[in-house]
């Protein structure tokens, strides 16, 4: 596993073994720049954190496997039979409800299944169920300001990588409609977690891939929307520049509390459990 053998990162430490398998960033006290002046509802604005750890990459299958194994867990999907799903063929923006379809099956019974993908972010999990899953490795879910500092490893670009979106750099829907995809980034559905180049800090597919959840609501989410929904970022292999292009560092993204959809993942952050040494 060479990426344990990564040098110091830039601008943040090095990757340390976590929990059930998770490799983690560790993202120094500081204060960052978040935001954009170009972006009409994240605002410029300064985050200050003490520090904290990120998994470099989006829990997966087999580490939600492990959980549920060893817990007799159940999604709020596999309570209720069903759940949302689509793909290639969809109309645009359409999800449809799908019988038997949960984190195991996120495409239903006769789609791939989870187990032979192990390697793939796992999906159809509600906000809930993904707290449960942190809960149990000893973390939490990030911050939307957490996220976005983590994501952009401190570039002040829309993308991790620089200005402009390139479709090599992560997976989303390459093609004008969900009729047909293009194949560009190499896969219709979720690719294996770090599939794509990570980003300066070495967090893979903070952009596209599963949309990643997120807690707190933005300044201008009304109370009442905050109430019912949980906010996620980064897009996914679902968005496309038609459909919810918010394959970005900067869109929040957000969906119905209780609901579980084949393009909704997250990653896990740690609180730092010593206090920073005086220098
Ligand atoms: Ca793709
Ligand atoms: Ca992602």
């Amino acid at each position: 596993m060479s990426y344990f053998l990564a040098a110091t990162i830039a601008g943040a430490g090095e990757k340390e073994r976590g929990e059930n398998g998770h490799v983690l960033v560790r993202i120094l006290a500081g204060e960052h720049a978040l935001g954009s002046a170009a972006h009409r509802l994240n605002k410029p604005h300064r985050f200050k954190t003490g520090g904290f750890l990120i998994s470099d990459a989006e829990t997966t299958n087999a580490q939600f496997s492990a959980f549920v194994k060893a817990t007799g867990y159940r999604t709020l999907a596999e309570k209720a039979g069903w759940s949302l799903s689509g793909g290639e063929g969809s109309a645009e923006w359409e999800w449809k409800r799908v019988e038997g379809a949960s984190w195991r099956h996120p495409f239903g019974p006769d789609g791939p299944a989870a187990e032979k993908l192990p390697d793939h972010p796992v999906t159809q999990i509600s906000g809930e169920d993904a707290r449960a899953y942190c809960r149990w490795v000893g973390g939490r879910l990030p911050t939307l300001d957490e996220w976005e500092t983590a994501a952009r490893a401190g570039a002040d670009t829309p993308y991790p990588w620089g200005a402009d979106f390139s479709a090599k750099a992560c997976n989303v829907w390459n093609g004008a409609s969900h009729l047909k995809n293009t194949r560009e980034d190499g896969h219709v559905l979720t690719a294996p977690v770090r599939s794509y180049p990570p980003n300066a800090w070495g967090l893979h597919d903070v952009i596209g891939n599963v949309f990643e959840y997120c807690e707190g609501a933005p300044p201008w989410m009304e109370s009442t929307l905050a109430k019912t929904r949980i906010c996620g970022r980064g897009g996914s292999w679902w968005c496309s520049a038609n459909s919810c292009d918010f394959y970005n560092l900067l869109d929040i993204g957000s969906m119905a509390k209780g609901a579980s959809l084949p393009n909704q993942g997250f990653r896990v952050v740690f609180d730092l459990k010593e206090k920073a040494k005086p220098e």
